[in-house]
């Protein structure tokens, strides 16, 4: 059921302002993109977030991958997400207990609390690591999210079974979450995301695991965001690549709710 609603009428339905923030977004920019920015230099992060940003809705870090990492980058990154429109998610997939993730969530040399809209989360912990994060929020006023990990893309994941459901369970325990990290169509909120990575334009792996389904095959599946990486950071024309991605998605993501 949650494949056939509109976007719109999910906005209003999400109880984590954040997650009403990208639906949306998804709707008015008619984009279903999250762009997976896997690069090591800050100049070529912020260039691709400059180019890609009009198309895209989400734009999603690695930091701990930047070779020359500053406050200055976060500063050029956040106003490029102003300017574009765009929220930032850093996939940090905190994993720890509270205690620790609310540390690592707001100290050290990132201090992702302060800049990252959306961070990405491991159920593994329990759902005491929702606290936790919430812990590591006491100085920040702006709103963020969370999404949790339910089921990854890479080959023998053990985020299957009875983990899985669990890790949606945690998921609708707390207005912190904005969204579910997953493969398939395993909830049925109408206000949480679905946010799926491993897409390409043609199935596939790469050769350390990752697996890769069509935009077509990962709506049809209940993505909502699509993750793209190496899709587009490795086509020869960056732009009329996320163009191409963002119009499959969209296409399919119409014929989802009129069928
Ligand atoms: P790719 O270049 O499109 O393969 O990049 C995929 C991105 O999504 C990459 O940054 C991963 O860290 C991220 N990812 C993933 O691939 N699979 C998962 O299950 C999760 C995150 Br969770």
């Amino acid at each position: 059921k949650r494949l056939k609603i509109p976007f719109h009428v999910r906005a209003s339905k999400a109880k984590n302002a954040i997650a009403s923030k990208l639906f949306n977004l998804m709707e008015s920019k008619q984009s279903t993109i999250c762009l997976a920015a896997d690069l090591t230099k800050a100049d070529a992060v912020i260039e691709l977030a400059d180019l890609t940003g009009p198309h895209i809705v989400l734009f999603k870090t690695h930091v701990d991958i930047l070779e020359d990492f500053s406050n200055d980058f976060i500063k050029r990154l956040k106003e490029l997400a102003k300017k574009h429109n765009f929220l930032i998610m850093e996939d940090r997939k905190f994993a720890d207990i509270g205690n620790t993730v609310s540390l690592q969530y707001e100290k050290g040399i990132y201090k992702i609390a302060e800049w990252a809209d959306i961070v990405t989360v491991h159920a593994i912990a329990g759902q005491s690591i929702i606290d936790g994060l919430k812990n590591g929020l006491q100085k920040i006023s702006e709103s963020r999210g969370l999404f949790i990990l339910a089921e990854m893309s890479s080959k023998g994941a053990l985020t299957i079974g009875e983990y899985a459901l669990g890790a949606v369970t945690i998921a609708q325990s707390s207005d912190m979450v904005a969204g579910i990290v997953c493969q398939s169509n395993i909830f049925s909120n109408l206000g949480l995301v679905q946010l799926t990575p491993g897409v390409k334009l043609s199935q596939g792996s790469d050769n350390t695991g990752q697996q890769y389904n069509t935009p077509e095959f990962v709506v049809n599946s209940g993505a909502d965001l699509a993750v793209v990486g190496r899709g587009i950071i490795e086509a020869e024309d960056k732009l009329a690549a996320t163009l191409e991605y963002k119009e499959k998605l969209w296409t399919a993501y119409l014929k989802r709710i009129s069928d």
